[in-house]
């Protein structure tokens, strides 16, 4: 073959080859392009039997789906460091005019205090305590989610840990999706702590944030821990402070995030029962969205794109979601029978708003197996038009992938109910 016959073959493969490759490499975001699936059913045991009462449940196919997750999704989550430790680092008992106590809490996971994280709180001043709160993971940095002068910016050792990429954001930089003030004259504290904290969010071979405290002298596995299982685990910490200070009742505290956060509240609530609600805010692929639906971000372009979020097991279904052992739903149903709000933008169309829908409604016999009642309209829900069924709190936003005050109002009226 000579070289022109070559460049003809080349050009002619690009030209037939090209669209088939477009196609299962680009974003489907139509609905008629959903792959035909069968989800697996939460209420069928690894051993093909029925599971029929919540006993069941709770003590064979409860264990067995988060398992699953464990070791095909996030990685395993491990337990509380040894040597954990807390120290209110700063206290303010007027922010916000008064209407507040700030605390800043030291959240140290080893004795030499080099491996931490840094709390943010606020608990309301004159309601009687202890009061409900609210946890949740920032993005950039706890001065980012407010404008109070007194809340601290990030130290030196902190941006030595965060690493070299690391940009400071100035005060309030997030402050719509914080709605401090709100929360607290509604009772409500409210707890967060920065992302970098625990794991900075990009892909260093698991050598900084808390990985390097666990993983010294156990080599990785494909079962290993994931950013977002690190993330969980970071908020099953904040709950252990959270249970030695006296000002909040630890036994409701609401587990919340937004995107890749609102992965990992629904992670952190499955792992830990001790949560005693959980909000999904545009939690969209690895959260709330089932896998098999490919539509917006799939399972494939995720791995790809944030190498460190999942365990490497998850990356063998990048492409094969039919294989999957679990879908989202089933991560729902791990949250039951505590209340669940799973929230969308309808704008929002890479978090495949009606694949969360359908994860809830999926996750629903569970929930009908403690007697609730639960979404079963698999049709998909109007914008702007919030619903709550049983336990389950659903409704998508007019616009895009935010967590804004529409949101948050509606989390605070569930909370109001079932907190
Ligand atoms: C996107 C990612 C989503 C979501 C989002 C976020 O880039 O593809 O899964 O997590 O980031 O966290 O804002």
């Amino acid at each position: 073959m000579n070289t022109k016959t070559l460049t003809l073959l080349a050009a002619l493969a690009m030209f037939s080859f090209a669209p088939v490759h477009a196609q299962t490499q680009g974003t489907n975001y139509d609905e008629s392009k959903v792959p035909s699936y069968t989800l697996p059913d939460p209420l069928v045991r690894n051993n093909g039997r029925p599971v029929k009462n919540v006993r069941t449940w709770e003590k064979k196919r409860r264990p067995e789906i988060l398992d699953l997750f464990a070791r095909e999704v996030y990685g395993h989550v491990p337990g509380k460091p040894a040597d954990l430790h807390f120290k209110v680092l700063k206290e303010n008992p007027k922010a916000f005019g008064g209407l507040a106590t700030m605390r800043e809490v030291g959240i140290y996971f080893n004795a030499q205090e080099t491996n931490y994280m840094v709390l943010l709180m606020y608990v309301p001043n004159n309601v009687k305590g202890p009061v409900p709160a609210f946890v949740g993971v920032n993005f950039k940095g706890n001065h980012a989610t407010t404008d109070d002068p007194e809340v601290s910016m990030p130290t030196a050792d902190q941006l030595r840990r965060y690493g070299p990429d690391f940009q400071v954001e100035p005060r309030n930089t997030a402050g719509d999706r914080w709605p401090f003030e709100t929360i607290l004259s509604r009772g409500y504290a409210i707890a967060t702590f920065h992302r970098a904290d625990v794991d900075p969010d990009f892909h260093d071979g698991f050598k900084n944030g808390v990985h390097p405290l666990f993983d010294a002298g156990n080599p990785r596995t494909a079962e290993s821990w994931g950013t977002i299982s690190a993330w969980a685990w970071g908020l099953s910490r904040a709950l252990d402070y959270l249970e030695t200070d006296p000002a909040v009742d630890a036994k409701r505290v609401a587990v919340f995030g937004h995107s890749r956060l609102g992965k990992t509240a629904l992670w952190a609530g499955a792992v830990d029962p001790r949560f005693a609600m959980v909000i999904s805010n545009d939690s969209g692929c690895g959260g709330a969205a089932l896998s098999r639906r490919c539509f917006g971000e799939t399972v494939g372009r995720i791995n790809t794109t944030f190498p460190h979020w999942f365990c490497d097991n998850f990356k063998k279904y990048n492409g094969k979601e039919n294989d999957l052992p679990v879908d989202q739903h089933e991560l729902l149903a791990l949250i039951a029978p505590r209340p669940l709000y799973v929230a969308s933008a309808s704008e929002d169309q890479w978090a495949d708003p009606y694949g969360e829908y359908l994860s809830l409604v999926g996750a629903g016999p569970v929930y009908a197996l403690y007697g609730f009642e639960t979404f079963t309209d698999t049709a998909m829900r109007p914008v702007a038009v919030p619903a709550v069924k049983g336990r389950m709190g659903h409704h998508i936003r007019q616009g895009k992938h935010n967590i804004l005050i529409y949101d948050w109002l509606r989390y605070l009226d569930f909370a109001d109910k079932f907190l």
